[in-house]
């Protein structure tokens, strides 16, 4: 685990993105942690969430031409991380996002921000069945343009229709990388070197969770 991994692991916590629990998911899963993305919400929270994706795209070398931010939530994370991008590391990308819906009047279309050309880098917040990620290719895809990656804050590393993790089956089936700030294995690793119990029991439900759905 990289420093920035295990800074933004404790960011998220204190932040109360990450809380543990008993949520539903968008799968219809019980799950004992949710992370929130939405939760990131001043602007000191979004200039250092946009610097732990940077980081991440950096440390992945993927290349691409184009940020996107898929409506709703991947649209701040999108442009907090193409400013990091700018500002810590020399890269000033084109930015995209997509309306949810579609607009008859003014400039039209359901894009807005940078036409989609070239290899599109997709900023989300969470893959877990890879529901969210389908629509998108979607429109990549309708736009003549080709996904470069996806880069997620946190791979929950489950399962998702079938065997395969749902991260893996978005990997094979559109033949692209999918990276992210941090995984559930070093969420794990770091509710266990903690000292208090309740991190402990954390860790504990998050195990059970993972020997059912990961
Ligand atoms: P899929 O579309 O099933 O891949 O789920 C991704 C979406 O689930 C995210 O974009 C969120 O709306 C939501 N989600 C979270 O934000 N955080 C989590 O920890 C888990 C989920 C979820 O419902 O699975």
């Amino acid at each position: 685990m990289q420093p920035y991994q295990r800074e933004f692991i404790e960011f998220a916590i204190d932040q109360g993105v990450l809380r543990f629990g008993e949520f539903t998911l968008k799968s219809g899963r019980i799950s004992p942690y949710f992370f929130n993305a939405g939760l990131f919400k001043s602007g000191a929270a979004l200039a250092r969430l946009g610097r732990c994706y940077a980081q991440a795209i950096v440390a992945s070398g993927l290349a691409a031409d184009v940020l996107f931010g898929p409506a709703y939530k991947g649209i701040p994370l999108a442009a907090s991380t193409a400013v990091a991008l700018a500002e810590h590391h020399g890269r000033d990308l084109p930015f995209a996002f997509n309306r949810k819906e579609v607009k008859d009047h003014g400039e039209g279309g359901n894009i807005v921000g940078a036409d989609l050309a070239g290899r599109i880098l997709i900023i989300d917040d969470v893959i877990t069945a890879g529901t969210a990620i389908r629509e998108v290719m979607g429109l990549i895809e309708a736009a003549g343009a080709e996904a470069a990656g996806v880069v997620i804050a946190l791979d929950r590393q489950e399962r998702g229709n079938g065997e395969l993790s749902a991260i893996q089956e978005v990997e094979h089936r559109y033949g692209i990388p999918v990276v992210s700030i941090v995984t559930l294995d070093m969420l794990l690793a770091y509710l266990e070197e903690q000292a208090g119990d309740d991190m402990r029991r954390h860790a504990a439900a998050i195990r059970d969770y993972r020997s059912r759905h990961g």
